[in-house]
């Protein structure tokens, strides 16, 4: 029966990983996958995380399914982290969440959705993005294309060439737009070019759809989730899709969710009746526990202010790594201005290095990153940074 089934290639990424666990070398450091690590090489628990979970073994409560769109009082906290507890679309309910099974969850409820919705439209991912939005929308029947994003040779953003395509694109397609902190490059486009992405979008009868991994890890919780504000404004309806594997340091538990802004609230319930369909078809219902422990610290002030807190501290130490990098290169002999990293914003460092400069990194220092030269900065610490800025050096 499998014996015409091939062999299906590695996560690039994830890939990455089994390849690290294997390598024997005692300096070897990660900056393959985008996870964030603290300045002693380890995963955190978050305190809020901790202190929500203590509470919850205090008072052990059985496990009943939960309704199929998820915990209720999850659901509420991320539609007031995402658009403002006192928004006007939260408050007039014109918004339909879902708690989904991580932000990879979200993206694939909104694809199955749309691709009942409008079956014809075609998917546009930004050159480069995240590799799995083109697999994700793919493997919900879509046909995906990408619009122009970095500039190798600017060592930024193709602005022009980005706008150009959202302008060229016919009705009704399509646009993931990364909302904060772009996976894999670190480069964001400004708050005047998102007024311009959002013109396009609105003059094109374009459908956006914001991929939201990162709120916090940019400038702020606020200020990353502005743009979700300028879109509302604009007078659209969109998708966004959440994830808290970074913010909560909750990876392994899958708390993410996705949220439609629609026109009033009875095009919501339509809306929100759609998406239980197509979570029904996809795994029934979602977990209790990560979406329990992110509901109790974004419902409760003073948990959240210390979420708050550590969420900040974790994009102060990615800063001052980017720093850290920038001096420690020049210091390691390198003649070209890397600047440009502490440019960048977010987990990733688009660093220019060609793909035989990142094989070389791997296998001769034991340093990994991606073939594209994407490095996980947030893997930075004070004891790993001095190796990997000599190691940069040498292969380039
Ligand atoms: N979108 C982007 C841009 C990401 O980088 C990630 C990273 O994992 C995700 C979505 C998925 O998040 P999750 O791990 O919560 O599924
Ligand atoms: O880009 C990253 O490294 C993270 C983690 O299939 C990730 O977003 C990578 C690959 C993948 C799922 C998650």
């Amino acid at each position: 029966m499998f014996t015409a089934v091939e062999m299906a290639p590695r996560d690039p990424i994830l890939g990455l990983n089994e390849q690290y666990a294997a390598d024997g070398n005692p300096k070897k450091v990660n900056l393959g996958v985008g996870v964030y690590y603290d300045d002693n090489g380890k995963l955190p628990l978050l305190k809020c995380v901790q202190a929500a979970e203590e509470d919850m073994m205090k008072a052990p409560s059985a496990r009943g399914y939960l309704p199929i769109d998820g915990i209720a009082a999850y659901d509420n906290a991320v539609k007031g982290l995402v658009f403002g507890a006192d928004s006007e679309p939260v408050q007039s309910g014109r918004v339909a969440t879902i708690q989904a099974i991580g932000g990879t969850g979200g993206l694939k409820v909104g694809a199955d959705f749309l691709k009942k919705l409008t079956p014809a439209a075609k998917v546009l991912i930004s050159d480069p993005s995240w590799e799995n939005h083109r697999a994700l929308f793919t493997n919900a029947g879509f046909t995906v294309e990408s619009y122009p994003y970095y500039d190798a040779a600017k060592r930024g953003i193709d602005f022009e060439g980005m706008l150009a395509a959202l302008k060229a694109a016919p009705a009704g397609t399509i646009v993931v737009l990364h909302a904060c902190c772009h996976n894999p490059t670190g480069y964001d486009i400004t708050p005047a070019q998102w007024d311009q992405v959002i013109a396009a979008v609105k003059a094109g009868g374009l459908t956006p759809f914001l991929d939201m991994a990162y709120q916090g890890f940019g400038h702020g919780i606020q200020e990353d989730g502005a743009v979700i504000g300028k879109f509302v404004e604009a007078g659209l309806t969109f998708f966004v899709s959440t994830s808290f594997s970074k913010s909560f340091s909750l990876y392994g538990e899958r708390v993410g969710a996705l949220s439609v802004l629609c026109e009033s609230k009875e095009e919501a319930a339509r809306v929100l009746s759609q998406l239980k369909i197509a979570i029904r078809t996809n795994y029934s219902n979602p977990p209790i526990h990560g979406g329990a422990v992110v509901a109790a610290v974004l419902n409760d002030p003073a948990r959240r202010a210390v979420w708050e807190a550590e969420l900040a501290e974790m994009r102060v130490r990615i800063k001052a790594m980017r720093q850290k990098l920038v001096d420690g290169l020049k210091a390691a002999g390198v003649k070209q201005d890397m600047g440009f990293i502490t440019s960048q914003i977010g987990m990733f460092s688009y660093s220019g290095l060609t793909k035989d400069q990142m094989v070389r990194l791997r296998e001769e220092f034991g340093v990994y990153g991606t073939d594209t030269g994407r490095m996980c900065v947030a893997a930075l610490n004070s004891k790993n940074i001095d190796y990997v800025c000599e190691s940069i050096a040498k292969v380039l």
